[in-house]
Protein backbone atom coordinates (compact mmCIF):
# COMPACT_ATOMS: atom_id res chain seq x y z
CA UNK A 1 0.00 0.00 0.00
CA UNK A 2 1.20 3.46 -0.86
CA UNK A 3 2.52 5.53 1.99
CA UNK A 4 2.57 9.28 1.50
CA UNK A 5 5.39 11.48 2.72
CA UNK A 6 4.83 13.66 5.73
CA UNK A 7 5.25 16.63 3.40
CA UNK A 8 2.32 15.45 1.27
CA UNK A 9 0.19 15.01 4.38
CA UNK A 10 1.19 18.49 5.56
CA UNK A 11 0.35 20.00 2.16
CA UNK A 12 -3.11 18.42 2.14
CA UNK A 13 -3.87 19.63 5.65
CA UNK A 14 -2.59 23.12 4.86
CA UNK A 15 -4.88 23.26 1.83
CA UNK A 16 -7.95 22.24 3.85
CA UNK A 17 -10.25 24.75 5.51
CA UNK A 18 -12.10 22.27 7.68
CA UNK A 19 -10.73 19.08 9.21
CA UNK A 20 -12.49 16.45 11.29
CA UNK A 21 -10.33 14.13 13.38
CA UNK A 22 -11.28 10.57 14.34
CA UNK A 23 -9.74 8.84 17.36
CA UNK A 24 -10.18 5.07 17.52
CA UNK A 25 -12.65 3.43 19.90
CA UNK A 26 -11.54 2.41 23.39
CA UNK A 27 -9.62 5.61 23.19
CA UNK A 28 -6.23 5.84 24.80
CA UNK A 29 -3.88 8.69 25.58
CA UNK A 30 -2.17 8.47 22.21
CA UNK A 31 -5.23 8.61 19.99
CA UNK A 32 -6.91 11.39 21.98
CA UNK A 33 -3.72 13.31 22.78
CA UNK A 34 -2.75 13.25 19.10
CA UNK A 35 -6.23 14.32 18.00
CA UNK A 36 -6.41 17.21 20.46
CA UNK A 37 -2.88 18.38 19.64
CA UNK A 38 -3.57 18.29 15.90
CA UNK A 39 -6.95 19.96 16.40
CA UNK A 40 -5.40 22.85 18.30
CA UNK A 41 -2.55 23.11 15.78
CA UNK A 42 -5.01 23.33 12.89
CA UNK A 43 -7.04 25.96 14.74
CA UNK A 44 -3.88 28.00 15.20
CA UNK A 45 -3.71 28.06 11.41
CA UNK A 46 -7.28 29.46 11.41
CA UNK A 47 -8.84 26.23 10.23
CA UNK A 48 -12.07 24.81 11.47
CA UNK A 49 -11.20 21.62 13.35
CA UNK A 50 -12.94 19.24 15.72
CA UNK A 51 -12.47 15.74 17.11
CA UNK A 52 -15.46 13.46 16.49
CA UNK A 53 -16.05 10.87 19.22
CA UNK A 54 -18.80 8.30 19.85
CA UNK A 55 -18.08 7.19 23.41
CA UNK A 56 -17.43 8.69 26.82
CA UNK A 57 -13.91 9.91 27.34
CA UNK A 58 -12.19 7.90 30.09
CA UNK A 59 -11.75 9.88 33.30
CA UNK A 60 -7.95 9.95 33.05
CA UNK A 61 -8.12 11.68 29.68
CA UNK A 62 -10.86 14.18 30.51
CA UNK A 63 -8.36 17.01 30.88
CA UNK A 64 -7.76 16.85 27.11
CA UNK A 65 -11.37 17.30 25.96
CA UNK A 66 -12.09 21.05 26.38
CA UNK A 67 -14.02 22.31 23.35
CA UNK A 68 -12.20 20.05 20.89
CA UNK A 69 -14.32 16.91 21.16
CA UNK A 70 -17.85 16.70 19.76
CA UNK A 71 -20.29 13.85 19.33
CA UNK A 72 -22.16 15.11 16.29
CA UNK A 73 -20.98 16.67 13.10
CA UNK A 74 -23.15 19.77 13.20
CA UNK A 75 -20.08 21.95 13.83
CA UNK A 76 -18.46 20.79 10.60
CA UNK A 77 -20.58 19.65 7.70
CA UNK A 78 -18.78 18.08 4.73
CA UNK A 79 -15.26 18.53 6.05
CA UNK A 80 -12.48 19.00 3.51
CA UNK A 81 -10.43 16.28 5.18
CA UNK A 82 -11.31 13.52 7.65
CA UNK A 83 -8.33 12.01 9.43
CA UNK A 84 -8.18 8.69 11.28
CA UNK A 85 -5.67 9.15 14.07
CA UNK A 86 -3.73 6.25 15.61
CA UNK A 87 -5.67 3.73 13.54
CA UNK A 88 -5.60 2.76 9.90
CA UNK A 89 -8.59 0.46 10.06
CA UNK A 90 -12.19 1.52 9.56
CA UNK A 91 -13.25 -1.13 12.10
CA UNK A 92 -11.56 0.99 14.77
CA UNK A 93 -14.13 3.78 14.28
CA UNK A 94 -16.94 1.78 12.70
CA UNK A 95 -19.83 3.70 14.28
CA UNK A 96 -18.50 6.92 12.72
CA UNK A 97 -17.74 5.35 9.35
CA UNK A 98 -20.40 7.29 7.50
CA UNK A 99 -19.26 10.60 8.94
CA UNK A 100 -15.68 9.70 8.08
CA UNK A 101 -16.36 9.02 4.43
CA UNK A 102 -18.45 12.19 4.21
CA UNK A 103 -15.10 13.99 4.12
CA UNK A 104 -14.03 15.23 0.69
CA UNK A 105 -10.69 13.54 1.32
CA UNK A 106 -9.75 10.85 3.83
CA UNK A 107 -6.47 10.26 5.56
CA UNK A 108 -4.88 7.95 8.11
CA UNK A 109 -2.02 8.93 10.40
CA UNK A 110 -0.87 5.96 12.40
CA UNK A 111 1.96 3.79 13.70
CA UNK A 112 0.22 0.39 13.57
CA UNK A 113 1.20 -2.11 10.92
CA UNK A 114 -2.17 -3.17 9.53
CA UNK A 115 -3.97 -0.58 7.40
CA UNK A 116 -7.06 -0.76 5.20
CA UNK A 117 -6.34 0.37 1.64
CA UNK A 118 -9.30 2.76 1.65
CA UNK A 119 -7.80 6.13 2.51
CA UNK A 120 -6.90 8.83 -0.01
CA UNK A 121 -3.75 9.57 1.98
CA UNK A 122 -1.78 7.44 4.43
CA UNK A 123 1.09 8.17 6.70
CA UNK A 124 1.97 5.02 8.59
CA UNK A 125 5.23 4.85 10.51
CA UNK A 126 5.50 1.61 12.51
CA UNK A 127 8.80 2.82 13.94
CA UNK A 128 7.19 5.79 15.68
CA UNK A 129 6.72 5.03 19.37
CA UNK A 130 3.42 6.91 19.35
CA UNK A 131 1.21 8.65 16.83
CA UNK A 132 1.88 11.76 18.94
CA UNK A 133 5.50 11.57 17.71
CA UNK A 134 4.26 11.72 14.11
CA UNK A 135 2.04 14.71 14.95
CA UNK A 136 5.09 16.46 16.40
CA UNK A 137 7.03 15.97 13.13
CA UNK A 138 3.95 16.96 11.15
CA UNK A 139 3.81 20.27 13.03
CA UNK A 140 7.46 20.89 12.12
CA UNK A 141 6.57 20.22 8.49
CA UNK A 142 3.48 22.47 8.65
CA UNK A 143 5.39 25.13 10.59
CA UNK A 144 2.81 25.10 13.37
CA UNK A 145 4.05 26.95 16.41
CA UNK A 146 3.53 24.50 19.25
CA UNK A 147 2.43 25.74 22.67
CA UNK A 148 2.05 24.39 26.20
CA UNK A 149 -1.38 22.90 25.54
CA UNK A 150 -0.21 21.09 22.39
CA UNK A 151 2.90 19.94 24.22
CA UNK A 152 0.86 18.47 27.05
CA UNK A 153 -1.47 16.63 24.66
CA UNK A 154 1.53 15.18 22.80
CA UNK A 155 3.22 14.27 26.05
CA UNK A 156 0.06 12.43 27.14
CA UNK A 157 0.18 10.43 23.91
CA UNK A 158 3.84 9.55 24.20
CA UNK A 159 3.79 8.63 27.90
CA UNK A 160 0.80 6.30 27.52
CA UNK A 161 2.02 4.53 24.38
CA UNK A 162 5.52 3.95 25.73
CA UNK A 163 4.31 2.69 29.12
CA UNK A 164 5.70 5.86 30.63
CA UNK A 165 8.97 5.44 28.69
CA UNK A 166 9.51 1.81 29.70
CA UNK A 167 8.54 -0.18 26.61
CA UNK A 168 10.97 -1.23 23.91
CA UNK A 169 9.42 1.30 21.53
CA UNK A 170 11.02 4.06 23.62
CA UNK A 171 14.06 5.38 21.76
CA UNK A 172 16.54 8.20 21.81
CA UNK A 173 14.21 9.94 19.36
CA UNK A 174 11.31 9.62 21.81
CA UNK A 175 13.34 11.38 24.47
CA UNK A 176 14.59 14.01 22.03
CA UNK A 177 11.04 14.90 21.03
CA UNK A 178 9.91 14.90 24.67
CA UNK A 179 12.83 17.15 25.61
CA UNK A 180 11.49 19.67 23.07
CA UNK A 181 8.06 19.45 24.72
CA UNK A 182 9.58 20.52 28.03
CA UNK A 183 10.71 23.72 26.31
CA UNK A 184 7.03 24.52 25.71
CA UNK A 185 6.56 24.75 29.47
CA UNK A 186 4.51 21.59 29.89
CA UNK A 187 3.53 20.53 33.41
CA UNK A 188 4.35 16.83 33.07
CA UNK A 189 3.72 16.14 36.75
CA UNK A 190 0.18 17.47 36.50
CA UNK A 191 -0.50 15.27 33.45
CA UNK A 192 1.10 12.25 35.13
CA UNK A 193 -1.22 12.64 38.11
CA UNK A 194 -4.17 12.99 35.73
CA UNK A 195 -3.25 9.88 33.81
CA UNK A 196 -1.75 7.57 36.42
CA UNK A 197 -3.19 8.61 39.77
CA UNK A 198 -6.78 9.26 38.99
CA UNK A 199 -8.36 5.83 39.41
CA UNK A 200 -11.95 5.26 40.50
CA UNK A 201 -12.41 2.75 43.30
CA UNK A 202 -14.81 0.80 41.03
CA UNK A 203 -11.85 0.15 38.76
CA UNK A 204 -9.71 -1.11 41.64
CA UNK A 205 -12.52 -3.50 42.64
CA UNK A 206 -12.85 -4.70 39.05
CA UNK A 207 -9.11 -5.32 38.71
CA UNK A 208 -9.28 -7.27 41.95
CA UNK A 209 -11.91 -9.59 40.48
CA UNK A 210 -10.00 -9.96 37.21
CA UNK A 211 -6.79 -10.86 39.03
CA UNK A 212 -8.66 -13.69 40.75
CA UNK A 213 -9.02 -15.35 37.32
CA UNK A 214 -5.30 -15.42 36.62
CA UNK A 215 -4.03 -18.56 34.88
CA UNK A 216 -0.38 -19.27 34.30
CA UNK A 217 0.49 -21.72 31.53
CA UNK A 218 3.24 -22.70 29.08
CA UNK A 219 5.66 -23.47 31.91
CA UNK A 220 5.20 -20.04 33.42
CA UNK A 221 5.72 -18.13 30.17
CA UNK A 222 2.03 -17.50 29.51
CA UNK A 223 -0.39 -15.53 31.70
CA UNK A 224 -4.07 -14.99 31.08
CA UNK A 225 -6.98 -13.45 32.92
CA UNK A 226 -10.47 -12.33 32.01
CA UNK A 227 -13.28 -9.94 32.91
CA UNK A 228 -16.97 -10.71 32.48
CA UNK A 229 -20.09 -8.61 32.06
CA UNK A 230 -21.21 -9.96 35.43
CA UNK A 231 -18.09 -8.58 37.12
CA UNK A 232 -18.68 -5.18 35.57
CA UNK A 233 -22.20 -5.22 36.93
CA UNK A 234 -21.07 -6.23 40.40
CA UNK A 235 -18.36 -3.60 40.67
CA UNK A 236 -19.94 -0.75 38.73
CA UNK A 237 -16.77 -0.39 36.65
CA UNK A 238 -16.86 0.51 32.95
CA UNK A 239 -15.31 -1.73 30.26
CA UNK A 240 -12.48 0.74 29.61
CA UNK A 241 -11.53 0.52 33.28
CA UNK A 242 -9.98 -2.88 32.59
CA UNK A 243 -7.23 -0.97 30.81
CA UNK A 244 -3.78 -1.79 32.19
CA UNK A 245 -4.63 -5.30 33.38
CA UNK A 246 -2.72 -7.03 30.62
CA UNK A 247 0.42 -5.00 31.34
CA UNK A 248 0.14 -5.91 35.02
CA UNK A 249 0.11 -9.64 34.39
CA UNK A 250 2.91 -9.34 31.85
CA UNK A 251 5.03 -7.94 34.68
CA UNK A 252 4.95 -11.33 36.44
CA UNK A 253 8.45 -12.82 36.63
CA UNK A 254 9.06 -15.31 33.82
CA UNK A 255 5.96 -14.38 31.83
CA UNK A 256 6.62 -13.64 28.16
CA UNK A 257 3.08 -13.45 26.76
CA UNK A 258 0.11 -12.01 28.64
CA UNK A 259 -3.49 -12.00 27.49
CA UNK A 260 -6.57 -10.33 28.86
CA UNK A 261 -10.03 -11.35 27.62
CA UNK A 262 -12.92 -8.98 28.04
CA UNK A 263 -16.44 -10.24 27.55
CA UNK A 264 -18.15 -7.42 25.63
CA UNK A 265 -21.15 -9.53 24.74
CA UNK A 266 -22.15 -13.15 25.16
CA UNK A 267 -20.22 -14.16 22.06
CA UNK A 268 -17.93 -11.20 21.63
CA UNK A 269 -14.62 -11.51 23.42
CA UNK A 270 -12.13 -8.68 23.08
CA UNK A 271 -8.57 -9.90 23.49
CA UNK A 272 -5.56 -7.78 24.40
CA UNK A 273 -2.14 -9.37 24.25
CA UNK A 274 1.28 -8.18 25.31
CA UNK A 275 4.71 -9.77 25.09
CA UNK A 276 7.69 -8.87 27.22
CA UNK A 277 10.53 -9.24 24.74
CA UNK A 278 10.88 -11.83 21.97
CA UNK A 279 7.39 -13.24 21.24
CA UNK A 280 5.35 -11.70 18.41
CA UNK A 281 1.77 -11.27 19.64
CA UNK A 282 0.70 -9.48 16.44
CA UNK A 283 1.19 -12.85 14.69
CA UNK A 284 -1.11 -14.55 17.19
CA UNK A 285 -3.70 -11.78 16.85
CA UNK A 286 -3.59 -12.12 13.05
CA UNK A 287 -4.68 -15.76 13.36
CA UNK A 288 -7.91 -14.35 14.83
CA UNK A 289 -8.16 -11.56 12.23
CA UNK A 290 -6.74 -9.00 14.62
CA UNK A 291 -3.56 -6.96 14.45
CA UNK A 292 -1.09 -4.76 16.25
CA UNK A 293 2.59 -4.61 17.03
CA UNK A 294 5.08 -7.33 17.98
CA UNK A 295 4.73 -6.51 21.69
CA UNK A 296 1.11 -5.29 21.78
CA UNK A 297 -1.77 -6.64 19.76
CA UNK A 298 -5.44 -7.47 19.95
CA UNK A 299 -8.35 -9.21 18.30
CA UNK A 300 -12.01 -10.03 18.82
CA UNK A 301 -13.14 -13.64 19.08
CA UNK A 302 -16.79 -14.42 18.47
CA UNK A 303 -17.33 -17.37 20.75
CA UNK A 304 -18.04 -18.06 24.39
CA UNK A 305 -15.46 -16.87 26.86
CA UNK A 306 -14.48 -20.45 27.71
CA UNK A 307 -13.88 -21.42 24.11
CA UNK A 308 -12.00 -18.22 23.31
CA UNK A 309 -9.75 -18.88 26.28
CA UNK A 310 -8.98 -22.44 25.17
CA UNK A 311 -8.19 -21.40 21.61
CA UNK A 312 -6.02 -18.53 22.73
CA UNK A 313 -4.01 -20.55 25.25
CA UNK A 314 -3.42 -23.10 22.52
CA UNK A 315 -2.16 -20.49 20.03
CA UNK A 316 0.03 -18.77 22.59
CA UNK A 317 1.55 -22.14 23.54
CA UNK A 318 2.33 -22.87 19.89
CA UNK A 319 4.05 -19.50 19.55
CA UNK A 320 6.03 -19.89 22.77
CA UNK A 321 7.08 -23.45 21.88
CA UNK A 322 8.38 -22.28 18.51
CA UNK A 323 10.76 -19.75 20.05
MN1 LIG B 1 -0.75 4.74 19.49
Amino acid sequence: MKNNTLKEIATELLKAESVLLFPHVNMDGDTLGSCVALCKGLRKLSKKAYVLIDEDVPLYLNFLVKDYCVRDMSKIKNPDVCVAIDSGEVSRFIKRKEEFFAGKKTMAIDHHVSTDPVFDFNYIDPKASATAMIIYYLFKEMKVEMDKEIGEALWAGITTDTGNFQYSNTTKETHLVVSELYDLGIDHNKISINIYENVRKEKVMMINKIMDTLTIFAKGKGALCYGTLEMLKETGATPDETEGVVESIRSIAGVEVAAFLREDDEKEIKVSMRSKSYANVAEIALRFNGGGHKNAAGCTINSTLDFAMKMLINEIEITLNNE
